[in-house]
């Protein structure tokens, strides 16, 4: 597969993880689309090609881990668990159903795929400099992957995982900042500033990258580029746009831990369906390359165990209201 293929792949394979965010939340009937959607498309870049992952095999001690920091945005990480073949992708309906294992936030106790429970937010990044620094520990070569939210670094023990990840030298960690600039409250400028992020990280001792979140083939890059990184962790600065390819959900804080109603996921689903867009309703992802050229890797590179159920199956018990932390 060329790069080019590669990185329309994966637009398209983002599109569908869109669809079903929409449709999971619609179902739900609360949940957070704003910090699930800016999250997708590097969600698809690790779940599609980055990670050394099989979903045949979840607890594979040597699979890179990826630790979902700002919890809320499950319903995008069960979306690219689900498509990449860890459970069925009709279970995506249960989301946040008594019963369901697909609680609002993360649970790896229940869910196949999920290195971590998160969802308090600051703490994911201190459990990745931990498996990081578990890795070398053991002369593993796994990768060790966080996605932090743009707000939730306004928390301390982010700065103290920070200190630590340089302190112990984890270049085998790769954080990834979700900066869509909102928070729940609103910009992140006007409830706590954070800038100059770069700056700030740096003085902590990462390397840091700063990329357009949304941009397939400028997220291959940077992750191909942090793999020769050596003596520090990695932070890549994506830009992004909270609540992103939903027009009316676009960079609004109100669509943070909001559920569309019937017709609003109705017309999300048009969008995301759109023009561009109408080969691939509900495809099956089964041709994904992944990564290549990480030398220790072996051969559980050929995922094709994706299952084609539909996600638009007959929802029953769905769950009323709900509170969206
Ligand atoms: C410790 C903690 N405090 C508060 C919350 C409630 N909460 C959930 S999401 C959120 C805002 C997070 O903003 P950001 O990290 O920017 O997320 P994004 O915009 O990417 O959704 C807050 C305050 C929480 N989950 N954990």
């Amino acid at each position: 597969m060329s790069e080019k293929e590669r990185v329309q792949d994966l637009e398209k394979t983002a599109r569908s993880l869109r669809r079903s965010v929409i449709e999971m939340l619609e179902a739900a009937k609360s949940g957070h689309p704003g910090g699930s959607l800016s999250a997708v498309d590097i969600l698809s870049v690790l779940y599609f090609h980055e990670m050394r992952i099989d979903p045949l095999n979840p607890a594979w001690p040597d699979r890179d881990r990826f630790v979902l920091s700002k919890g809320h945005a499950a319903p995008a990480l069960y979306a690219a668990l689900a498509h990449r073949g860890f459970f069925p992708k009709d279970e995506l309906l249960t989301l946040r159903q008594m019963g369901s294992r697909l609680q609002g936030h993360p649970d790896m106790a229940g869910v196949p795929g999920v290195d971590m429970s998160t969802g308090s937010l600051g703490q994911g990044l201190s459990v990745a400099v931990g498996m990081a620094l578990a890795g070398k520990m053991d002369g593993k070569t796994y990768r060790v992957h966080a996605l932090l939210g743009d707000g939730e670094i306004n928390e301390g023990m982010i700065w103290e995982a920070a200190m630590a990840a340089a302190h112990y030298k984890v270049d085998n960690l790769v954080a990834i900042l979700d900066n869509n600039g909102l928070q729940i409250d609103g910009p992140n400028a006007a409830v706590m500033n954070m800038e100059p992020l770069s700056d700030k990280w740096r003085a902590f001792g990462w390397h840091v990258e700063l990329v357009d979140g949304h941009d397939m083939k400028a997220l291959l890059d940077v992750l191909r580029k942090l793999r020769q990184t050596q003596g520090k962790p990695g932070l890549i600065i994506a830009r992004t746009v909270k609540g992103k390819g939903v027009s009316f959900m676009e960079n609004k804080a109100e669509w943070h831990g909001v559920a569309p109603n019937k017709e609003q996921a109705g017309k999300a689903l048009r969008e995301l369906s759109g023009s561009r867009d109408t080969h691939d309703t509900h495809d099956t992802h089964d041709t994904h390359e992944t990564r290549e050229t990480h030398e220790t890797h072996d051969t559980h590179d050929t995922h094709d165990t994706h299952d084609t159920h539909d996600t638009h199956d007959t929802h029953e018990t769905l769950r009323e209201g709900g509170f969206p932390l």
